[in-house]
């Protein structure tokens, strides 16, 4: 059986989503996002970090989301959700499955630090700024790849799982401007998705 180690408003949410595409059996352990369970030892165990999300099925334990993604589509897709290496759309793949952790969370996590989790004497605007403008950059290219694909590659896929949750998180925080319609387009679509809405509402 599949546990996922989770937190409401966290990157868990992407594998939740999975989870519920797939329609998969599992247990969900919701962690409360404070230091006295994510940073427990009974969590460290899992995640040395305290981090989530954190998988585990049998005496495995993953951490990682986009690790526990590929595990999931490749253990329990029966070959959904992923292009086959020969399929053209594969580079794509990787590229935009990778770009999530690359380039998108990279300045959102600055974004966050210096909005929500830092005491208000310790945020500092400059640094805010240039995560902004970052992440704006970041997103032109996957506004541009919008006006050709309706999800992310050319089908839904292990990408909307990533980058898409990346997107709705920018949005979240207000980062996706109006010009960027092809991403608020995307959003509408995913967010119609009835296993998206359990993901983003537990
Ligand atoms: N690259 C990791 C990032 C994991 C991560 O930073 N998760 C956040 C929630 S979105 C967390 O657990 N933060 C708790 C903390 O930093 O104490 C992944 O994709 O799984």
């Amino acid at each position: 059986m599949l546990t996922l180690h989770y937190c409401s408003n966290s990157r868990a949410q992407r594998i939740l989503w999975l989870l519920e595409e797939l329609k998969l059996q599992y247990n969900l352990n919701v962690i409360k996002f404070h230091p006295s369970e994510l940073k427990s030892d009974e969590h460290r165990k899992r995640h040395p970090l305290g981090r989530v999300p954190v998988l585990e099925e049998g005496e495995i334990t993953i951490y990682e989301s986009g690790a526990i993604v590929e595990y999931i589509i490749s253990r329990h897709s029966n070959g959904e959700l992923k292009p086959k290496v020969t399929d053209e759309y594969f580079p794509e793949y990787l590229q935009w499955f990778h770009y999530c952790e690359g380039m998108i969370m990279p300045p959102m996590n600055t974004i966050v630090v210096h909005t929500l989790i830092l005491p208000e004497d310790r945020r500092n605007e400059e640094v805010l700024r240039q995560a902004k403008n970052l992440l704006t950059k970041a997103l032109k290219p996957v506004n541009q790849l919008l006006e050709k694909n309706k999800y992310l590659i050319d089908k839904f896929s292990g990408v909307d799982f990533m980058l898409g949750h990346s997107l709705f998180m920018s949005n979240k925080l207000k980062c996706v401007s109006d010009e960027f319609k092809n991403i608020k387009r995307y959003l509408n679509l995913i967010s119609e998705r009835e296993a998206f809405q359990k993901a983003i509402n537990t």
